[in-house]
């Protein structure tokens, strides 16, 4: 393998312990975005040189793509049911392992997949840690329809929790709204720093119009950290 960069080096390193937690006969859900490409890479050489037997449930298109090519069988969450483990990305993570994801548009397959997992295991390299969540824009996950609607009264509800940043954005890709796997638009809230995250999770999803938040509260049980000089740790 061609020498990789620290960044690249850190996600590789997190994924790859994360994948030796994984055992024969598992369920697992695999996460989107660049660290958790890595996982699947590794448990797909895994599977192909070391015989090992897992059905993955991707979290999404992309996903699923990447697990068929590296030869992980795949299945749909409806057929799997529950599984054994979930291992993602995350765009941040605290102390208590909250998280904010959906940086990579997936967040809502994602935190249905998690949360029907005994175990969910985050892989990240160590710059995703933070003090606090809110540095990382919020996405949140909204119908199409009445986006604008819904993304003003976003607006008055952060005015109204006293929430430092309140600038929304609606997520552009190539000139036109991006459309996640759902067929759903997604907001960033851009916030700076969240006080109550747990709080601003229940607020946000009790609106009409916001399908899921990327506020993961109580969901993430063990963190696997990478570092760009290849060391790795577990939290
Ligand atoms: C997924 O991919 C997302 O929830 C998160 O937004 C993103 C992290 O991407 P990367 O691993 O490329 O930094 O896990």
């Amino acid at each position: 393998m061609a020498e990789l960069s620290p960044i690249d080096k850190a996600k590789f390193v997190a994924a790859k312990r994360a994948a030796e937690m994984v055992e024969d006969g598992m369920r697992v859900g695999l996460g989107t975005g660049s660290t958790a490409a890595w996982l699947v890479r590794c448990l797909g050489e895994m599977v192909r040189e070391d015989g090992l037997k897992i059905r993955g449930v991707p979290t999404s298109t992309r996903t699923a793509e990447l697990a068929r090519d590296v030869g992980i069988e795949v299945i749909s969450l409806d057929e799997a049911r529950w599984l054994d483990m979930t291992i993602d990305g995350a765009d941040e993570f605290d102390d208590e392992l909250n998280l904010i994801k959906g940086g990579g548009g997936a967040l809502l397959q994602e935190k249905i997949v998690a949360t029907a997992s005994d175990q969910m295991v985050v892989i990240a390299d160590v710059g995703k840690q933070v003090e606090t969540l809110g540095a990382f824009p919020l996405p949140v996950e909204v119908i199409p329809f009445g986006w604008q609607t819904t993304k003003a009264l976003i607006e008055e509800t952060l005015i109204s929790m006293d929430v430092l940043g309140r600038q929304t954005s609606l997520r552009m890709n190539g000139g036109v709204p991006y459309i996640t796997d759902e067929g759903n638009h997604i907001l960033d809230l851009h916030l700076n720093r969240i006080g109550n995250a747990r709080q601003l999770a229940l607020v946000l999803n009790q609106m009409p119009g916001v399908v899921e938040n990327g506020l993961f509260i109580d969901i993430c049980d063990r963190v696997v950290i990478g570092y760009g000089d290849g060391r790795v740790e577990v939290r």
